[in-house]
């Protein structure tokens, strides 16, 4: 059987064990509402109102209006998660982290140890409340996808159970939206075909569901609306992307601010990646307007890369050609890498661009979504990624950028890039900067 644990409103709930006084009462944690801050875990209380995860602190604090704005302390929750799965390994070793504050278990070959699923569900929910002064909510059931429903039937402090047996009336009357991979958008094309509820796809036979709503995306849903999914708890899941991405505290239309913004984004995803010894292939850039329409744009290269001066050089060629359309003011700029590669015994780097595709991004809708979740602006993070969208891209072109625009790269960079990374693990992150970025920080400033 596989358990699937998640903590309820992770951040708030530390805030509320670490400062009794904030018990009981609507708070977020978050960016600030002066700024344009976003809303990282909103407490129980303050859910009552409407508020939730991603939704800006000033909207959230207009429906809310008593409640209480925390800093994120992400030291601490990184420490409760390490404490949080100190405990899961107690029960089994597959254990795969979805976030800091979720996981899958499999528990097929302990659970004799321990008297069977449902048991080491409730030692574990248990152990939570009385160690860490935390609640999680357990779902169990025969796979993964229906392990994450369960979580989530029953939150805060739930704990569901799917019977094998009872699984298509399980799903029945659930609305579409609670299957994997369906976003805000995948669900108006579901309601265009008249499918609602999960009870809409089982009644359907499997061709009948492709030809509705495509052969890939329809065999998807139609088996996850029969409680079909064969993903195995893979307990070496590696992260999938590094990611950071900035909110402006106004709407930019100055390119060069955008890009001075974008190459210390850079700098601080090529730092993790080769903190983490790891190497990405694909560069994605993404950018929300004023009007909140968000795109991404991806280039993928010949070979995995962690240094910042390519990441930089790609992510630039991505935003350049976006340039033309200057007066659109940008609300938001990240970057990302993706497509990571094992440190092979490929050490020759080739740095040209093989193609770069442009999707609009589906918002709410993608890939970094986890399922049945929309997705949210994640600031700061290496996010968790559970596969990737099964909606085909809205816009794709091919791009060719020459081998002597990232061959630039060279090794003397990679040492250079390697020195400041040394200091910077000594004395901080903020104590190496680019020349470049402060001269021409200067300047806009003093420009005003
Ligand atoms: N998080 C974030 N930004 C988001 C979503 C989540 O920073 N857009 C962070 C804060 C959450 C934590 O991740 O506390 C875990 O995310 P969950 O989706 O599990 O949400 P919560 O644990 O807060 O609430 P729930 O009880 O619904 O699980
Ligand atoms: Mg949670």
């Amino acid at each position: 059987m596989i358990l699937h644990v998640d903590m309820d409103a992770f951040y708030a709930s530390v805030e509320q064990r670490d400062h009794p006084e904030l018990r009981g009462l609507p708070i977020i944690v978050g960016g600030s509402p002066n700024g344009r801050g976003v809303v990282s875990a909103a407490s129980y209380e303050a859910r009552k109102f409407g508020v939730h995860s991603a939704m800006p602190t000033r909207q959230a604090l207009k429906i809310c209006p008593d409640a209480i704005v925390v800093r994120t302390r992400m030291q601490t929750y990184v420490e409760v998660s390490k404490q949080i799965r100190k405990i899961f390994a107690d029960y089994t070793p597959v254990i795969e982290p979805l976030s800091l504050d979720e996981a899958f278990l499999d528990t097929s070959g302990t659970e004799h140890l321990f008297g069977g699923p449902v048991e080491i569900g409730h030692l574990i929910q248990d152990r939570i409340r009385e160690e860490l002064e935390l609640i999680a909510s357990v779902g169990i059931a025969e796979n993964k996808f229906l392990a994450k429903l369960a979580s989530d039937l029953e939150k805060p402090a739930g704990f569901t159970f799917i019977d094998p047996g009872k699984v298509i009336e399980t799903l029945a009357p659930l609305k579409v939206e609670k299957l994997w991979g369906v976003g805000k958008r995948s669900v108006e094309r579901l309601a265009a075909a008249k499918l609602f509820r999960c009870s809409d796809l089982q009644s359907l036979t499997l061709e009948a569901a492709q030809v509705l709503i495509g052969e890939k995306f329809g065999s998807h849903l139609w088996h996850l609306a029969r409680g079909i999914d064969n993903r195995s708890v893979n307990s070496n899941r590696k992260a999938k992307s590094v990611s950071r991405e900035r909110t402006f505290r106004q709407d930019i239309s100055d390119w060069e601010y955008i890009q001075n913004r974008l190459l210390e984004l850079c700098e601080s995803v090529g730092a993790t990646l080769r903190s983490k010894k790891l190497k990405g292939r694909t560069v994605n850039l993404k950018l929300r307007f004023a009007d909140f329409r968000t795109i991404t744009r991806s280039a993928t290269l010949t070979e995995p890369i962690s240094t910042t001066q390519v990441i930089w050089e790609t992510a630039n060629k991505l935003l350049s050609k976006e340039m033309p359309g200057a007066g659109k003011a940008v609300r938001l700029v990240g970057i990302g890498l993706t497509n990571f590669e094992a440190a092979g015994p490929r050490q020759l780097m080739l740095f040209d661009v093989q193609s770069v595709n442009c999707d609009i991004e589906k918002t709410g809708d993608n890939a970094g979504a986890r399922p049945g979740k929309g997705a949210g602006a994640r600031h700061d993070n290496e996010d968790r990624q559970l596969g990737d969208s099964s909606e085909a891209s809205a816009e794709q072109s091919v791009v060719q950028a020459t081998r002597r625009d990232l061959a630039s790269n060279s090794a003397s960079q990679q040492a250079v890039e390697a020195a400041a990374d040394a200091i910077r693990a000594k004395f901080g992150s903020e104590a190496v900067r680019r020349g470049s970025t402060l001269d021409r920080e200067q300047r806009l400033q003093s420009e005003g």
